[in-house]
């Protein structure tokens, strides 16, 4: 092996980083300070709570200095700074991630066996900080760790919402949500900022009445948006960036009587609606929902970021002309592209530069990624809640729409057509399209894998692509190995250290050289071992949170990820039907015994994705109450999927299923955080999976179904009748289900899945794929039973996954869209 052992972080911690006394146990260090003095509290009242917050806040007063200073080293150095906007950011806990990335961890692990502190208990004290619904807002968060880490200067804006993603239950086989309320104690990472707060003005007055916001014309109101930043700390903790979210208040100075006579506290009363508007985040993934209270949000989240984007350009920076050159705003999504308005409204306004140099400023300055195709997440906003709440941006989106026409008409004399497709305001429903804007008023607009890019080019905007084809471009996601493989298995990472060295942290392109020991069997059976101790904690960890007992030696057999139709995963419960129906068939048929794991969220108001997850629960109680597949197959549903959950989850998995219908998911980046810890996939030629395949070789995946390319052309013609009236197994799996085998008493539960699956003409294409889903499955299980076969490909598939670290995505990002330089802060 080559083994090249690299400085330990630990000792390279700036000697700034007073953490001796963070664990030395005398009298006044920090977490004896903390634990005493910030809760007032008597030593027997003292719980793991109190001891997770005395950590924290003591690991936070180690790193505030260097934060502070990497605010200062910006500040002097003047770099070109990153502002990544989105609605979203899915952090997930901080505390391990914060230590580890400082540097802290062996001192951590001496300091929490001296104070005998059960670790893991204090740990999960920490609730998620669940911004975000899935993938974008994941990727956000793994984007931010991978600039502090590569040194680059970047800043994350977001809302802080008071209530995060819900907390799913399962009740009957059916979801439930409650309220994630994720702030009730306080936050031992944010800092509030209340002397930068910043002003908002909307056209009108509003509340907000059973969830919807009621516009009040003619009263132009203002809020106010408070920032709490949070440190973003870059692995080796030198610099150590900030997150900043908005949240939303009341102005301290309101005229009274403008609004009602004498009535003090009515007036009081009414004005805490401003405080609703960062409330709460919408459990909505990849669709919009088209609420007033979302539309206020997004352009809360623009206006406060901007905001304080422009004002820390002009304390350093004289001419406006400079804006592009030192700012680079990357939109995440269109949830943030009312950005191209309000810059122009910024420099035409405030700055007063003419119209040409502000769209010329504007352009150079934003940048914006599309992360989906689907028609029904694209954001289209109503031409008459602009004439409400922002006049002014209405009349630069009209004046920007009028432009656009123009440029079409002068290189297509004639044809109206395009016009009508290219315009910012659909015709006849006067709808503004805000992925139109976004990429009219920026100067890249990139997909999130090569596929998507693609597609996203050539069919869903090509009219636009067309007239600006030198603004589209491709960067394909990626995750951070120090989370999802440092963090999450320690196990695989000390594996893959001591064969080659602990450079893959930074340059996960370093797990190349694992490729060299595939067929060496002392690293396959230590990679093997990794694998099963990270079984055995799983489904300890399971045991004692959940009650649930998995047995370690079945095949973990994984489908993570938000509920949708496109993900399929009613696609993975036939699979599972058809092995259940094999073995009821067949006692005798001599199967590895599996263990089949689901989570994820499905957003409360779609019907058909809470139909799926009522459906898997089923099938998993009939399959546990059935004696004659005990021990041999298990379906479990994993209630409440969060990041903390995955961090247990996919360390511990054989296999990732990534089954989307081709040409729907844009990337994936669970794909990503699978193969980095050796699962084998089986999957689609989808997303970024195609791309993972390519790296690892093909026949190291379990690839199967239709191409893209392949379900837009027979989509005209396809009938999922003619699958149930011509194969054999299709027919037996689904008059199982709609015999009512796995929903008993429930008619309307198998009448949906008929009427999805097939008489509403299978819009997903289940029944195309899943035949050569079966026989991918049957190669699979042929694979498992020759151990050293499947771990060979394992590793092949780990050594492969460097490109699908967050760095290799950022460093395209800050090269080809942002032109931006590390900007390091010295040791000392
Ligand atoms: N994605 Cl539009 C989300 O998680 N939420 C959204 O609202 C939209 C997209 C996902 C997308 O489905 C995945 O394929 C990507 O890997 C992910 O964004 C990050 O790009």
């Amino acid at each position: 092996p080559t083994h090249r052992p690299e400085p330990d972080v630990a000792n390279s911690i700036p000697p700034q980083y007073d953490c001796g006394c963070l664990f030395s146990g005398s009298d006044n260090a920090l977490y004896e300070r903390h634990l005493l003095f910030d809760n007032v509290l008597a030593s027997s009242e003292i719980g793991n709570r109190e001891r997770y917050e005395a950590v924290a806040h003591s690991v936070r007063d180690i790193l505030s200095q260097r934060w502070e200073k990497t605010e200062e080293i910006y500040d002097r150095e003047n770099p070109k700074l990153i502002g990544y906007l989105s609605m979203e950011f899915l952090i997930g806990r901080s505390l391990s991630n914060n230590i580890v990335n400082l540097g802290l961890d062996r001192l951590a692990r001496r300091f929490f066996h001296e104070h005998q502190l059960d670790e893991l208990a204090l740990l999960s004290e920490e609730p998620d900080a669940g911004l975000g619904n899935g993938g974008l807002g994941r990727l956000a968060a793994c984007f931010l760790e991978s600039m502090a880490t590569m040194q680059l200067p970047g800043m994350g804006y977001g809302l802080r919402y008071e209530y995060g993603m819900f907390k799913q239950s399962i009740v009957d086989g059916w979801q439930r949500e409650q309220p994630d309320n994720w702030l009730r104690r306080p936050d031992p990472w944010e800092v509030a900022r209340p002397h930068l707060a910043v002003p908002v003005e909307l056209g009108c007055s509003f509340e907000v009445r059973e969830g919807s916001l009621r516009a009040i014309a003619g009263v132009p109101s203002s809020l106010l948006g408070i920032p709490y930043d949070r440190p973003v700390v870059g692995y080796g903790g030198k610099n150590i960036n900030t997150l900043r979210l908005w949240a939303s208040a009341t102005p301290h100075v309101f005229d009274f009587q403008e609004f009602s006579a004498g009535d003090f506290v009515g007036a009081l009363a009414e004005r805490l609606t401003a405080e609703t508007v960062t409330r709460v985040l919408y459990p909505d993934d990849s669709t919009s929902m088209g609420q007033g209270l979302r539309f206020v949000q997004e352009y809360f989240l623009v206006a406060c970021s901007l905001a304080d984007l422009v004002r820390r350009f002009q304390k350093n920076n004289s001419s406006w002309d400079d804006l592009p050159e030192k700012v680079a705003i990357q939109l995440n999504d269109t949830h943030p592209s009312l950005a191209v308005a309000e810059l122009m409204r910024i420099l035409l306004d405030v700055a007063k530069l003419d119209w040409e140099r502000s769209w010329d400023i504007t352009k150079r300055t934003l940048a914006y990624t599309n992360h989906t195709l689907l028609p029904e997440a694209l954001e289209k906003w109503p031409l008459r809640w602009f004439e409400l709440m922002l006049p002014r941006h209405l009349q630069i989106i009209l004046e920007i729409d009028r432009r656009l026409g123009e440029e079409v008409q002068t290189r297509w004399p004639g044809d109206n057509g395009r016009i009508e497709r290219i315009a910012i305001v659909e015709q006849g429903s006067h709808l503004v399209r805000m992925a139109h804007l976004a990429i009219a008023g920026s100067h890249s607009t990139n997909g999130v894998a090569e596929i998507h890019s693609n597609l996203l080019r050539n069919v869903t905007v090509s009219d636009l692509a067309e007239l600006y084809p030198d603004r589209f471009n491709n960067k394909t996601n990626g995750v951070t190995p120090r989370r999802w493989l440092l963090l999450s298995n320690p196990g695989l990472a000390e594996c893959i250290s001591e064969a080659i060295g602990d450079r893959w942290k930074t340059d996960a392109t370093d797990l190349k050289h694992l490729k060299s020991l595939a067929d060496d069997s002392g690293f396959t059976s230590a990679v093997q071992t990794a694998k099963r101790r990270a079984k055995v904690r799983f489904a300890d960890w399971l045991k004692a949170q959940a009650g649930i007992q998995v047995d370690p030696d079945t095949i973990f057999d994984s489908q993570v990820k938000r509920i949708h139709e496109y993900k399929r995963q009613f696609l993975n419960g036939l699979r599972i039907v058809a092995l259940y129906h094999r073995l009821r068939q067949n006692p005798d048929l001599d199967t590895p015994p599996r263990t089949f794991f689901f989570a994820g969220k499905a957003a409360p108001a779609y019907h058909a994705a809470k139909l799926i997850i009522k459906f898997l629960n089923n099938l998993a109680a009939t399959i546990d109450g059935d004696p004659l597949v005990r021990g041999r197959l298990r379906v479990v549903f994993l209630p409440d999927y969060c990041v903390s959950l995955a961090e247990q989850l996919i360390p511990a998995s054989d296999v990732s299923n990534q089954i989307s219908t081709a040409g729907y998911e844009a990337s994936g980046t669970s794909n990503m955080k699978f193969m980095m810890n050796g699962a084998l996939t089986i999957g689609t030629r989808d997303g970024a999976t195609i791309e993972m395949a390519e790296a690892a070789g093909e026949e190291n995946f379990f690839l199967f179904g239709l191409t893209a390319d392949q379900v837009a052309k027979s989509r005209g013609w396809y009938s999922p009748g003619w699958h149930y009236e011509h194969e054999a197994e299709i027919r037996a799996v689904l008059d199982m289900i709609f015999s009512g085998e796995f929903s008993r008493n429930e008619p309307a539960v198998t009448d949906a899945m008929r009427n999805i699956l097939l008489l509403g003409g299978d819009t997903y294409m289940h029944l195309a794929d899943f035949t050569s889903y079966m026989e991918a499955d049957s190669r699979l299980q042929s694979l498992y039973r020759e151990p050293e076969a499947w771990h060979r490909k394992a590793i092949l598939n780990i050594a492969a996954s460097g490109r699908f670290s967050s760095d290799r995505t950022i460093g395209e990002y800050a090269r080809d869209i942002w032109e931006v330089r590390p900007c390091p802060v010295p040791s000392n």
